[in-house]
């Protein structure tokens, strides 16, 4: 056990990640923005929010709406100035809340200065990309892009450079040592403006061990070349020595197709790599190998894979939801008669495994999925990237469009219901995507004024993690998982809590454990003594 005063600050933290083109537009050109964030301070401060997870906010051409960086160390104008950002980061430090940013270090826009030099034949920095000669008319090797397609792209010279993602967003070099300088440079400018750690995206697949063919993968060709190298190991704890243990940042890493052992690599304390990684096969218990095909959600499947990496994990980045995933009570909840109580019981869920949770925007109010009427309302990059290929393999427009409508990133997209006004409270003008029309009742006005509320039941929640030893950093064991009830326990020193979720929509008789119920979904007066109701949330308190 670590003592109070070795142990980590973030170790009790509750997260809570913003889209900012999505959160608050101040200025009403229909684009969230920082004087936007801002505003909302108040508000996540009394959520109880700890930590905030800035999606990206540099010079960005936006192609990947800011995954796309063309000057690290600089604000996106439509976001608001460099003065915007430091007035952020001392205003949440005020109130006690602390700021990590979003770093993508896997690629660059093409519009970053780096790149666009490479292009001109610059030597210095044509070595911090991947250029290389093709085969005869074909690319330099096999790999597909995560966004489908090819990722190699030609240019005007006839050579190609690679690109796991768009080809707006070319892979930097990691084998040079110029851009590990370049990149830890950027991490100091940051850590030095006070910010406290990184979200890093797609840590474990920046560096390329070879650029041989890859094996053929229906999804993704080439990615036994680069996931979780050694090298990228070795680049992780040199980041760690080198400048985040210098700071007390807190470090999570996003961490594709990972499984349990190689996550337990990333991020075991003893290894100094990460403090905690986000995996992503929950994220998948429904799709069929990619997640544009479907197959019906099974709770216990979910239940399974929760399970094994709690087991697997000391503190895992625990999530329901963000920015690249569909709203999750329409995952793994219900948007119909049980939508309050699901999303509920969805919050208990996070709230109460063991590890680190993380909230998205518009998850503490129930947001649900994007209600967009067809292609045209769509704006993201991979789902028009997606919607390229699979008119390329004569998929028709209504299959397309079912696929695309029911899973694209734009679902979790949709703006902040702050209140049931047009504009939802969110912006004045135009919003950049379509608001949904359940403002008129899912919106954070209205739900501060009802005590029985799911943004209510987030906030008790979290005072009662907080105020919590069993559940912050307790033991985690599974109990018994009964027709899609998942029952644990938390366990610390001093108590020990029996976590019932009934995940489905259906009343459930289970076994009952412990002497005292001190949190549930449902009113006492709702409560069967034999059974849990649709959706049910409970938690039990036993006297050891
Ligand atoms: O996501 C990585 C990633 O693998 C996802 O894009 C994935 O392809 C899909 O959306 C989830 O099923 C990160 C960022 O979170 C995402 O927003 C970026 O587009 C991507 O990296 C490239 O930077
Ligand atoms: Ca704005």
């Amino acid at each position: 056990m670590a003592s109070a005063s070795t142990k980590k600050w973030w170790k009790n933290a509750i997260i809570y990640q913003i889209y900012p083109r999505s959160f608050c537009d101040s200025n009403g050109d229909g684009i969230g923005d920082i004087p936007g964030i801002i505003s909302k301070l108040h508000y996540l401060k009394e959520l109880g929010v700890d930590v905030i997870w800035l999606s990206p906010v540099y010079l960005s051409p936006n192609f990947d709406n800011g995954y796309d960086i063309s000057d690290y160390m600089q604000i996106n104008p439509e976001f608001g100035t460099m003065g915007d950002m430091e007035r952020l980061i001392s205003r949440a430090k005020r109130l006690g809340i602390k700021i990590i940013m979003d770093l993508v270090i896997n690629h660059t826009s093409d519009e970053h200065e780096w790149f666009k030099k490479a292009l001109e034949g610059d030597k210095k920095y044509r070595e911090y990309y991947y250029f290389r000669e093709g085969k005869g008319h074909r690319p330099p090797n096999n790999w597909t892009s995560f966004f489908g397609g090819k990722a190699w792209t030609k240019t005007d010279k006839g050579d190609y450079y690679l690109h796991l993602f768009s080809k707006k967003q070319p892979d930097l070099n990691w084998h040079n040592p110029d851009v590990y300088k370049e990149v830890t440079d950027i991490m100091r400018f940051w850590l030095d403006k006070g910010v406290s750690g990184f979200r890093c995206d797609v840590i474990n697949i920046i560096y390329k061990e070879t650029l041989e063919n890859g094996k053929r993968h229906f999804a993704l060709t080439g990615k036994e070349h680069y996931l979780n190298t050694e090298g990228c190991h070795e680049l992780i704890q040199r980041f760690n020595s080198e400048i985040w243990s210098k700071y007390k940042t807190f470090i999570v890493g996003e961490s594709v197709f990972v499984t349990p052992p190689e996550a337990k690599l990333l991020s075991d304390e003893s290894r100094k790599e990460l403090d905690a990684v986000f995996f992503f096969e929950h994220m998948d218990v429904d799709s069929r190998g990619v997640k544009w095909f479907k197959k019906k959600y099974r709770p216990c499947k979910l239940i399974k894979i929760l399970d094994k990496w709690q087991d697997a994990l000391e503190f895992p980045a625990n999530y329901l939801e963000n920015h690249d995933q569909v709203r999750s009570v329409n995952h793994f909840g219900n948007t119909g008669k049980y939508w309050e109580k699901s999303a509920k019981l969805l919050c208990g869920l996070n709230l109460s495994l063991r590890g680190i949770p993380f909230i998205y925007e518009g998850e503490e109010i129930g947001m649900t999925n994007g209600d967009f009427r067809g292609l045209r309302d769509i704006k993201d990059i991979e789902s028009y990237n997606i919607n390229q290929s699979m008119k390329k393999m004569l998929f028709m427009h209504s299959v397309r469009r079912k696929l695309i409508l029911r899973t694209t990133r734009d679902n979790a997209r949709t703006p902040v219901q702050w209140d049931s006004s047009e504009g939802a409270g969110f912006t004045t003008g135009t919003p950049w995507i379509k608001i949904n029309a359940n403002k008129s009742y899912i919106n954070v006005e209205s739900e501060s004024q009802d005590e029985g509320s799911i943004l209510n039941f987030y906030k008790q929640m979290i005072e009662f993690r907080k105020g919590s030893q069993a559940l912050v950093e307790g033991t985690y064991r599974r109990v018994a998982s009964p027709n899609d009830v998942y029952i644990f326990t938390r366990e610390s020193t001093e108590e020990r809590l029996y976590i019932y979720c009934n995940l489905t929509a259906f009343n459930r008789s289970v076994e009952f454990y412990g002497d005292k119920i001190i949190f549930d979904n449902y009113d006492a007066n709702e409560r069967e003594n034999f059974y849990l109701k649709p959706y049910e949330f409970r938690i039990v308190a036993s006297n050891i």
